[in-house]
């Protein structure tokens, strides 16, 4: 996934490159850096020493030593003061300079800490914001797999109102399992269920409105012929009444919408490989959260949404923090796909996209 976050220690990752939050001296400290030069071990403080010291907002490569990474980034972010020394600037550079590094030098994957919402004191929601929006204007223009590295559960933070918000949607719309599925034969809403391994009622029922809507039995209405009309039918001519595949209403989708495919895929958050399978293979099956990611980049309506989910074998049910979610900021019409996943991340959710 070209943005994704992740809650982990950074010196775990095994990328081709990992970010240091480091200070002017290079020469180690706390924090993050403390833990990298730790698992690191002493080569990596001999290769500092020799970069000499650098200024706020720039960046610094050097080799990953006994990390897992191949290698390191270090960076030095703004001590925040208040917000009027330039701060957003500097800490803004600073991901430009290490996602410039990682492009000259043809890494194609890359993590990140969140720069000085430590010992630095930014604050976190501002530090968090300015991390996703100068990631995500990046791969507007780049190919790379970036995550952004939460190490404690308060680094992370969409901020108190939005989360608020978001809680509430969640109370009022919430259903337990059980009561979910006397919802879903109430009003015909589908479980958030895939087709791996089966389809499950509701989703077949609606599976069956759907291609009735367009099909043939539609049109007959005594019992006895839909009878006859039912033995008369090969399996054969069923199938060939099959509804428009999930990749052909993609690609319709994005005609309509005049997008281009790169517009798209860019958007949803979904790498190029990906989207070149599901556009080459019309009946291929996309996972759920790929195929709610194209319903976000498309900013299909919640109607549209569950007609895309439908064709992949998924519903959007109240029984998933997951489908509020998603419905919530599709019902405002917010298609930003990384504030989504900021929401989904937060309540511990799967993120949208490949
Ligand atoms: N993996 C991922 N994130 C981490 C880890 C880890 N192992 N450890 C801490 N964080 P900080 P700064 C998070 O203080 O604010 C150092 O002494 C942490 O939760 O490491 O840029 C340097 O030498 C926080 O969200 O960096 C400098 O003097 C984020 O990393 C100074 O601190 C950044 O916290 C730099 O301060």
């Amino acid at each position: 996934m070209p943005l994704k976050f992740i809650r982990d220690d950074i010196t775990k990752l095994k990328v081709d490159a990992i970010v240091n939050a480091a200070n002017t001296s290079l020469l180690g400290g706390g924090g993050v850096d403390g833990a990298i030069h730790r698992v690191a071990g002493p080569k990596l403080l001999d290769e500092c020493r020799k970069l000499g010291g650098f200024e706020v907002g720039k960046a610094k490569l050097t080799k990953g030593y006994k990390l897992p990474a191949a290698h390191v980034i270090h960076t030095v972010g703004p001590v925040w003061s208040g917000g009027k020394s330039n701060e957003p600037k500097l800490l803004r550079s600073c991901y430009e300079e290490c996602l410039k590094i990682a492009s000259d030098n043809k890494f194609e994957t890359i993590a990140f800490p969140l720069i000085s919402s430590g010992a630095y004191g930014y604050p976190k929601d501002q530090a968090l914001k300015i991390a996703v929006d100068s990631c995500s204007t990046f791969l507007k223009t780049h190919d790379m797999d970036i995550t952004i590295v939460i190490f404690d559960r308060e680094s992370f933070d969409i901020g108190r109102k939005k989360l608020k918000e978001i809680q509430a949607f969640i109370d009022d719309n919430y259903y337990d399992e059980t009561r979910s599925w006397a919802y879903s034969a109430a009003v015909g809403d589908a479980a958030p269920v895939g087709i791996v391994g089966g389809i499950t009622e509701p989703i077949r029922s609606l599976i069956k409105k759907a291609s009735n809507s367009r099909g043939k039995a539609h049109t007959v209405h005594s019992g006895f012929h839909v009878r006859e009309e039912a033995r008369s039918e090969s399996l054969e001519d069923k199938l060939k009444m099959i509804d428009e595949s999930f990749s052909e209403m993609l690609l319709r989708k994005i005609d309509e919408k005049g997008m281009s495919d790169s517009d798209c895929y860019k958007k949803a958050n979904v790498d190029r490989k990906l989207f070149s399978k599901i556009r080459s293979n019309k009946d291929y099956h996309p996972k759920k959260t790929t195929a709610v990611a194209f319903a976000i980049a498309l900013e299909l309506d919640i109607n549209e949404t569950k007609e895309m989910l439908l064709k992949a074998g998924f519903g959007l049910s109240n029984s998933s923090k997951f489908d509020i979610i998603v419905r919530y900021y599709i019902e405002r019409g917010n298609y930003d796909i990384h504030e989504i996943n900021g929401a989904l991340f937060q309540f511990d959710q799967v993120l949208i996209g490949s």
